[in-house]
């Protein structure tokens, strides 16, 4: 375990768990928070918890983003008991601190929280059967619609300039200047690749300012391991990780899911032939999107939706080759070069959206 997480106990002590923890151990494959499975005994019942040690390297405002969950889901929560669903299956669920907070500060300064783990529900890292793809589009969809009646202005922007491309775009081109790891030779073609297409950056984040997209309050980490599925009924029973909430567009939100879901190739994956964009998990993607949003988004949001399919790819693969000429400090590594790895898959799956724009371009027109 890394140091980082020496102090699980100390949370374990200090948050309000329900009975003696047995049990507990990491979890999940996020890339950004430590995840550990909590397991407590009752009497006779067992109790699973979600417990994370938050990362607050990059989440420098841990009290903003706690914030926002705590309302966020006390909205959601809301809007499902109105809908007779069950908040605890639905919804995150905080668990506090014996007195009564929502995060833990422990004696080395890292940070916790903790969740109800979901039942009989399970987040996957490729999409195995298309309905499931199109039940996470619906949940997505569902998810705006229902936090577009949340008051915007009470969110903190717990990352700034989080899907701001160009700005991306300029952290990529300091961390390729100052190639302090001495990395930059090993990705002169992705570098290439990236460099020429930077005019296309800014296309959303100017419509955004000439308000031809509106702004929304959006997930921005739509991928598909942020989203559970019910084992028995495959529906997108509960949009997780919750952190990057915040007022967003809505074409980034659709994109992040087919940047990730609709690739026939898993995000790291080094053989770079099987990369491509499936046109019927694209397709199908919409359908429940635009849904699940109600159909409300705009047509010019829907217009767009290939824009933003590709600018969250291109974004994506920019930000894990930034990470890999920075030494790998943002996103979690398993294996030497996994962020060359990573930005290389987005980068040819932006490739193959490009020999495929005019299908996918044929599709969305087929549903303004
Ligand atoms: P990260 O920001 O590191 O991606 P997440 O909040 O997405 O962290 O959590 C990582 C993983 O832990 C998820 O992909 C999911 O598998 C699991 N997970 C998180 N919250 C819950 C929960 N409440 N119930 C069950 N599993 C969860
Ligand atoms: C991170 O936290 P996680 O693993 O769900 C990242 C996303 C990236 C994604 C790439 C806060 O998501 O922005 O798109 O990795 N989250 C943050 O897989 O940076
Ligand atoms: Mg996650």
């Amino acid at each position: 375990m890394s140091m980082k997480c020496d102090k699980i106990k100390e949370a374990i002590e200090a948050i309000d768990f329900k009975g003696k923890v047995i049990d507990y151990k990491r979890f999940g494959s996020g890339h950004i928070n430590d995840t550990f499975l909590l397991i407590c005994e009752d009497g006779e019942k067992i109790i699973k918890y979600i417990l994370q040690r938050m990362n607050s390297d990059i989440f420098t405002d841990i009290q903003g983003v706690m914030e926002n969950i705590i309302g966020v889901t006390t909205f959601l929560r809301k809007k499902i008991e109105e809908e007779n669903g069950n908040p605890d299956r639905e919804t995150l669920t905080v668990i506090c601190t014996k007195d009564g907070k929502s995060y833990f500060m422990d004696s080395i300064g890292s940070y916790w929280r903790a969740y109800l783990y979901i039942e009989d529900a399970s987040c996957y890292d490729v999409v195995e059967k298309p309905e499931d793809f199109y039940e996470t589009a619906k949940a997505f969809g569902r998810f705006q619609f229902l936090l577009s009646e949340y008051p915007a202005e009470k969110l903190h922007e717990t990352i700034p300039d989080f899907h701001n491309t160009p700005v991306r775009m300029e952290a990529f081109k300091k961390a390729l200047k100052e190639d302090i790891c001495g990395r930059r030779s090993m990705a002169e073609k992705e570098i290439q690749f990236i460099m020429e297409r930077e005019k296309e950056m800014s296309i959303a984040i100017d419509m955004l300012k000439e308000g031809k997209l509106p702004l929304r309050v959006t997930h921005n980490d739509t991928k598909l391991n942020n989203i559970m599925i019910d084992d028995k009924t495959r529906e997108g029973i509960c949009v997780i990780d919750l952190d990057t909430v915040m007022p967003g567009l809505s074409i980034n939100d659709f994109g992040d899911s087919i940047r990730f879901g609709a690739n026939t190739a898993k995000e790291d994956e080094v053989d770079l032939s099987k990369v491509s964009l499936s046109l019927p998990l694209f397709e199908i993607y919409i359908k429940g999107f635009l849904e699940g949003c109600n159909n409300s988004l705009t047509e010019e949001e829907i217009k767009m939706l290939p824009m933003g399919a590709k600018l969250m790819t291109l974004e994506c693969g920019m930000r894990f080759l930034t990470d890999f000429l920075s030494g790998d400090t943002y996103f979690k590594i398993h294996r030497d070069n996994h962020n060359l790895d990573r930005a290389r898959t987005q980068l040819s799956l932006v490739a193959d959206m490009e020999n495929k724009w005019k299908e996918m371009e044929g599709i969305v027109s087929r549903y303004k």
